[in-house]
């Protein structure tokens, strides 16, 4: 960012602040290398003078819809100019093509209604309020116009408002691609009501987001040759299962268990349940509602949507007779049997849950029982069952619920498409990424390692687009560029997903070694990683591991890996799924091959991850892309708070403030000559009299005004930061002091 310039007693300046992250202040005296300071709260400090930043006294009170229009382009004015629109409930702001959306943690009246969507429909970019529809609005004019398929990618951290994003963008899109509802459903009926039955079933209430997305999701909006919504198709990204069983207070299990707990009396009865705090899945947490949430309304309203997106009411009474027996599995409690190590049902309540759990996916409860607290041994010579103790049988319950809900969750995923269907003429398509972003909590285990994975790779694209592009688009205009240079995080992602070597490599092969352990695990990445400047051992640690990021170290805790990476579903389980009398529940677990079966190799979720992830990237990257980076303005959820450094964070996380940094080193605004001339001729109207040279005109304009440092390309020009406001700024005087004299000569837009 820009070094200060001529600070001097009596300047304007930001200073660090540990609390504000900046506070404005005037310098009242300089000594040798540092300044002493007054703050604008009535503090005294010194600073070294290169720690300071000019304050632009100047900027407008309103502060500015895009940042590259600041004349003083740092990190205090960016985040002073967020601050200052925050204030207004100007919640998004533009970084050049970059959104930034703060959440506002209330309805902002009227942005997103139908008048608003009209408004935005076909206007220029930039020419209207930063917004959500103006970046689906350039996506879906690049694709039309250009044929080319666009994507946007929303990321963000927990909370930050991703989800609420992705809708209004599908909205959006929806309006524009949209047809009239002739008979039935339309495609993007369809699609948008996919959100509510998803959320219903992969959303939980955790201590960032009361409605936090538990997978990632990618949504391929297909459109035909008129521009019409055609089909689509959505991708979704590693479910949190342990969720299924395992919540702390003050989070939830999925929204789905609560709807269902207050489904109307008949459904109640029929599956026997009642209070969500008599089953042991929901009643580890002492958090059943959510204020402003009404779960007996939801649950009707999600049964409405699934209507919509084609699921018929006989597969919605499987589905929720599926999540009634995964309560009363969860109540299936072991006690110690005669036999050493061996368990029996604990009471009359657990063999009434068994009961109702194999009525309710329709197997024989003995079987049932069989499964959970045996295990069928084969040997060359014979057939052994060896029993389980209570602690193996409890976990192998839990195992069973986890297998069943994300099976659950795939099929609605796959139903949702084969129902709204894909158009195979489809000449282009808008993808929409919902996908959590960069994650570092006390304890960080294997899901958070692949959601950082995630983000480097995101991290990556970005970096490439708006770096490299950045600097191609100056290459092809043949002007002078001196290279800058920004972190490369491609040996992050060597370190994790090099094959062989890498981290998932690692574990993958860990797994498959039956003796390896957690420890044993931890140490061949402490001896593989040894001199990689990227991996970390922490001193006082025997398992534990870090890893720098780009967006910060993350330590993670190495004990559930190995378990969290094996995909297994033992074998008597899916027996006993797979043949049961509910077409339904037998569909989640077809018969799996007998090579697959017999092989003892599992089945990684790394890898498939890592390889949904390629998958994704090559989407990514035959499409035109645009970001939005959602920020959380306080981790208190309420509206109008908004804390500077815990923003700062957000952005640095983001790459929005690497983003400004190489954009601000180079020329962050560009215009055709034709452009140029057309916006701003008036401020030497000479200059583009008679037969003109476009080029040469440009040049003129900028040199009568003063301006240096800007570059002429081929067909474009490229102004350094702050110089469009500065040509603006003289454009506004000259159009208010002859607003008549112009009016007819010039037709001037943007
Ligand atoms: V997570 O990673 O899935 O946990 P998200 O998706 O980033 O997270 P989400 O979109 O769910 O966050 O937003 C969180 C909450 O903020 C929402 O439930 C709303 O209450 C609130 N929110 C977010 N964006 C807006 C908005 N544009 N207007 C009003 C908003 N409220
Ligand atoms: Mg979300």
């Amino acid at each position: 960012m820009s070094t200060p310039v001529n600070i001097t007693a009596g300047s304007h300046v930001w200073v660090e602040d540990p609390e504000l992250a900046w506070i404005d202040g005037q310098v009242s005296k300089i000594d040798g290398k540092n300044a002493e300071i007054q703050t604008s709260d009535g503090k005294t400090v010194v600073a070294n003078l290169s720690k300071l930043y000019p304050k632009d006294m100047e900027a407008p009170a309103g502060g500015v819809d895009d940042m590259t229009k600041l004349s003083y382009l740092h990190e205090p004015g960016v985040l002073q100019n967020l601050a200052i629109r925050y204030e207004l409930n100007e919640i998004y702001t533009y970084t050049g093509n970059i959104l930034i959306a703060i959440n506002p943690f209330q309805r902002l009246p009227h942005i997103y209604d139908a008048h608003m969507m009209e408004q935005y429909k076909g206007a220029p970019f930039g020419e209207l309020s930063p917004h959500v529809f103006a970046v689906a609005d350039v996506a879906y004019r690049a694709m039309i116009n250009e044929g080319k398929s666009n994507s946007i990618l929303v990321s963000g951290e927990s909370g930050a408002g991703k989800t609420e994003t992705t809708k209004m963008l599908m909205r959006y899109l929806a309006f524009l691609g949209g047809r009239v509802a002739t008979e039935g459903r339309t495609v993007e009926q369809q699609v948008l009501e996919s959100n509510p039955v998803l959320e219903a079933f992969g959303n939980a209430k955790t201590v960032r987001n009361n409605n936090s997305s538990r997978f990632g999701k990618f949504v391929e909006i297909q459109f035909d040759k008129h521009g019409r919504i055609s089909g689509a198709a959505i991708r979704t990204y590693l479910l949190e299962r342990s969720r299924v069983c395992q919540v702390s207070d003050p989070e939830r299990n999925y929204h789905c268990f609560y709807l269902l707990c207050a489904a109307p009396p008949e459904v109640i009865e029929k599956y026997k349940l009642g209070n969500p705090k008599s089953f042991h899945y929901l009643n580890q947490t002492n958090c059943y509602e959510l204020s402003g949430i009404n779960d007996a309304h939801d649950y009707l309203a999600t049964r409405r949507a699934m209507d919509i997106v084609g699921i018929s009411e006989k597969e919605q009474d499987a589905i929720f007779k599926v999540i009634a027996a995964i309560l009363h599995l969860g109540n299936i409690e072991f006690a110690k049997g005669e036999e050493i190590d061996s368990s029996v049902l604990k009471d009359e309540k657990a063999k009434f849950h068994l009961k109702m759990t194999a009525e309710l996916l329709m197997c024989d409860a003995q079987a049932l029982e069989d499964a959970l607290c045996k295990r069928v041994m084969i040997t060359p010579e014979e057939v052994i069952k060896r029993s389980l103790d209570p602690l193996a049988a409890t976990v192998s319950r839990d195992g069973l619920a986890k297998t069943i809900y994300s099976r659950l969750f795939d099929w609605l995923v796959d139903k949702i498409n084969v129902s709204i269907g894909q158009d195979p003429n489809s000449k282009s398509l808008i993808g929409v990424l919902d996908i959590y972003g960069f994650e570092s909590f006390k304890t960080n285990s294997f899901e958070q390692f692949c959601i950082n994975f995630t983000n480097e790779k995101l991290q990556q694209h970005f970096n490439q687009h708006v770096f490299k592009m950045e600097q191609e688009e100056y290459t092809k205009e043949e002007i002078d560029w001196s290279y800058i240079e920004f972190v490369d995080n491609q040996d992050v992602l060597d370190l994790i997903e090099k094959r062989p070597g890498g981290v998932i490599s690692l574990l993958d092969e860990a797994c498959m070694f039956p003796k390896s352990t957690h420890e044993t695990f931890a140490q061949k990445l402490y001896q593989t990683f040894k001199t990689n400047k990227r991996f970390i051992k922490p001193k006082l640690s025997r398992t534990d591991f870090a890893i720098a990021h780009y967006a910060g170290e993350v330590l993670y805790t190495s004990d559930q890996f190995l378990d969290k990476n094996k995909d297994y579903v033992v074998p008597e389980h899916q027996d006993l799924l797979g043949t049961s009398k509910c077409p339904f529940v037998a569909g989640l677990f077809p018969p799996i091959a007998e090579e697959t079966s017999k092989s003892s190799k599992f089945s990684s979720i790394g890898s498939r991850f890592k390889l949904q992830l390629q998958q994704l990237m090559e989407t990514l990257n035959s499409t035109e892309p645009h970001y939005i980076r959602c920020v959380k303005p306080n981790n208190l959820l309420k509206p109008a708070i908004f804390e500077n450094v815990n923003v700062m964070q957000q952005l640095r996380c983001g790459g929005v403030l690497e983003a400004i940094r190489i954009s601000c080193a180079g020329y962050p605004t560009r215009r055709t000559f034709f452009e140029f001339n057309n916006r701003f001729g008036l401020l030497a109207p000479e200059v583009l009299e008679g037969n003109y040279d476009e080029k040469v005109a440009c040049k003129k304009i900028l040199e009568k005004k003063g301006l240096t440092g800007f570059q002429i390309g081929k067909t474009k020009i490229f102004l350094r930061a702050g110089q469009m406001a500065e040509l603006d700024a003289r454009r506004a005087e000259v159009l208010s002091g002859a607003a008549k004299t112009i009016q007819g000569k010039a037709r001037t837009h943007i």
